[in-house]
């Protein structure tokens, strides 16, 4: 054979591998159940773990999973990283990983109250499980305190964003009376509770005036959901010409500045404060300010690094990681975003 045919021989197989390697990011469970995938790409013994979450398209979940990633790089362990939207998927996703052979779940589910359901399919499938960002619950709505969990300090970091908010108009010399701020909602959702809550009691403790607060449900959870929820409460108040906006995470915030921007409110009549950093960086990068203020920085690398890690640790020498962990996250705006983020390694 040619150095040439050799080449092109050559050439299928490591791109069979690579994409062993690399499993697909979205879909994979509802397709048809690759057992002994792991196998094919000649890692047949080593462990195969799932990272379940709820939005593909949110950055704040490709990060997550490329530090997932980054972490079954260093161990030599094969990610499974799949979006599971709905209830449906997040039950197929766990048979689907089963019959592959995986021995651990991370998961963000779509639904919190999943948690019965996913604890006793875990079992099943002999999977070992925890759950990152959201925390699953019980029947009862109180959370299933045996699943391992890491998440972030949600009423603190509220309360950074509540405080960001309360400086910053003070140091545009607004009148808060004058204000009007929308809060996306989800009600249903404990650490999304939280986050709302910590910003609005330090907004009020600024002398905010409560009823100034519209509290506005956020039910499709992503930037365009965020917009057609902000729009009917923006409209309700056209007499209020200078907006705050917070929520529980930074695609809920660009949504309701979106939302002002199609109003044509100035930039300077809005301050938005996200969370997240990961989708609110794009507007720090626009040339000009938009009213997307500031945002507080989690760490994608926390969730996404170290609970793969642990699980890691969980499934190979028996490991089982704290039942809580609570991360935190630091304010970035325009001025300061680019250091914060390269220390991160986001940037
Ligand atoms: C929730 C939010 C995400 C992120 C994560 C830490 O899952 O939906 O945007 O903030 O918590």
């Amino acid at each position: 054979m040619t150095r040439r045919h050799l080449l092109f021989g050559f050439l299928p197989a490591a791109l069979l591998l690579a994409a062993a390697g690399c499993t697909p990011q979205s879909g994979q469970a509802g397709g048809s159940p690759a057992p002994g995938g792991g196998a094919a790409a000649g890692g047949g013994d080593r462990p195969k773990i799932g990272f379940v979450v709820k939005s593909a398209t949110e950055v704040w979940f490709q990060q997550e999973w490329k530090f997932a990633q980054q972490a079954a790089d260093k161990h030599g362990f094969d990610l499974v990283k799949i979006a599971a939207p709905d209830a449906d998927k997040v039950l197929s996703t766990l048979d689907n990983l089963g019959a592959q052979g995986a021995k651990g779940v991370i998961i963000c589910s779509p639904d919190v109250k999943l948690g019965p359901a996913i604890v006793a399919k875990a079992k099943e499938h002999n999977l070992k499980l925890m759950s990152v960002d959201d925390r699953l619950v019980g029947a009862d709505g109180k959370p299933l305190a045996d699943v391992p969990h890491l998440g972030i300090s949600a009423r603190e970091i509220g309360r950074t964003v509540g405080k960001a908010i309360a400086e910053e108009m003070k140091a545009r010399g607004w009148k808060p009376e004058e204000v009007g701020a929308v809060a996306l909602t989800i009600e249903e959702l404990e650490t999304a509770r939280e986050r709302v809550g910590g910003a609005i009691e330090e907004l009020t403790k600024a002398g905010f005036p409560e009823a100034n607060i519209y509290k506005t449900p956020w039910k499709q959870h992503d930037i365009p959901g965020a917009l057609d929820a902000a729009n009917p409460t923006l409209t309700q108040h056209p007499d209020v010409k200078k907006w705050v906006a917070f929520a529980s995470n930074d695609d809920g915030v660009l949504g309701v500045v979106r939302a002002t921007e199609g109003r044509t409110i100035p930039a300077e009549n809005v301050i938005g404060v996200g969370i997240n950093g990961t989708s609110g960086v794009d507007d720090f990068k626009k040339p000009k300010p938009t009213g997307f203020f500031a945002s507080v920085l989690l760490s994608p690398k926390r969730h996404g690094y170290d609970t793969a890690e642990a699980m890691y640790k969980w499934v190979t020498e028996g490991t089982e990681p704290p039942k809580e962990t609570y991360t935190t996250g630091i304010l970035i705006t325009r001025e300061n975003y680019e250091e914060a983020m390269k220390k991160e390694g986001l940037l």
